[in-house]
């Protein structure tokens, strides 16, 4: 069964050129997932086909219109059903990767994208959740689609070519890859770590835990705050950091 996922924008052209290579050009050439995009100007009524107008109270720049926004969300409805209706929104929940597995389960997806200042706060009424990729400011919710689209697709079945690799990336375990090498194994004078061609499994298994726990220690140390280390990890943390375990 396919993911179903409708996407609502003022620009229909930034998805498919963007949409259409690596891994989300897979998913939609295998129809693993089906995407359709509605332009949201095709449901305005007005003759200057608009999409937003200045705000009531005053103020600097422009809201969304809500009339096209609930008119598009209804022909989708009348034509693939409701589906689990978020708005791309920077007042969102921030997306993590848990969020995303979860999405990754419903069977249609319906993605609103905001441009200007924002959308008529009603719009709440007529959506399941808000999402937001972090705190900083983007022009609008079609990049903001696409990257959930994106980070949705490579978990779908038959979308990725070596279905482990999945399994032991960062954020799936909760912290940040070991570092990667592959040829040439001395280049300028900065040699692989010998332990990568010593050909020891096991000695190569420990010391990536090691390197994956000390980059999180260093560059993320919330993320080991909020786990449960094993004692093993305990000792090769400690081992690498220089501090007690
Ligand atoms: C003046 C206050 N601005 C909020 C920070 C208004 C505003 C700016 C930019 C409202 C919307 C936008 C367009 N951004 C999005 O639609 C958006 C977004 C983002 O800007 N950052 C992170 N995630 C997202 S999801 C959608």
């Amino acid at each position: 069964m396919a993911l179903i996922v409708d996407v609502v924008s003022i620009f229909p052209g930034m998805f498919s050129p963007v949409l259409g290579f690596g891994m989300t050009g897979r998913a939609l050439a295998k129809s693993v997932v089906e995407l359709h995009i509605t332009d949201l100007r095709a449901h305005t009524t007005d003759k200057h086909r608009s999409t937003d107008d200045t705000p009531y109270g005053g103020g600097s720049g422009m809201v969304m219109l809500i009339e096209p926004l609930t008119r598009a969300l209804s022909a989708i409805e009348a034509v693939r059903g409701r589906g689990h209706r978020m708005l791309m929104s920077p007042a969102g929940r921030p997306l993590t990767q848990s969020r995303v597995r979860e999405l990754s389960r419903f069977p249609h997806l319906v993605l609103l994208c905001g441009r200007y200042e924002g959308v008529d706060d009603r719009i709440l009424d007529y959506i399941d959740e808000e999402v937001s990729l972090g705190d900083f400011v983007l022009s609008g919710g079609e990049l903001p689609a696409m990257v959930v689209i994106d980070a949705i697709a490579r978990l779908l079945p038959g979308v990725l070519h070596n279905e482990n690799s999945c399994e032991d990336e960062s954020f799936q375990n909760g912290l940040l890859e070991y570092p990667q090498y592959t040829r040439p194994a001395d280049f300028e004078g900065r040699a692989v770590p010998s332990v990568l061609l010593s050909g020891n499994h096991e000695q190569i298994r420990r010391w990536r835990r090691q390197m994956s726990l000390l980059r999180t220690w260093q560059r993320r140390p919330e993320l080991l705050q909020q786990m449960e280390l094993s004692a093993e990890d305990r000792g090769l943390l400690a081992a690498t950091t220089g501090r007690i375990a």
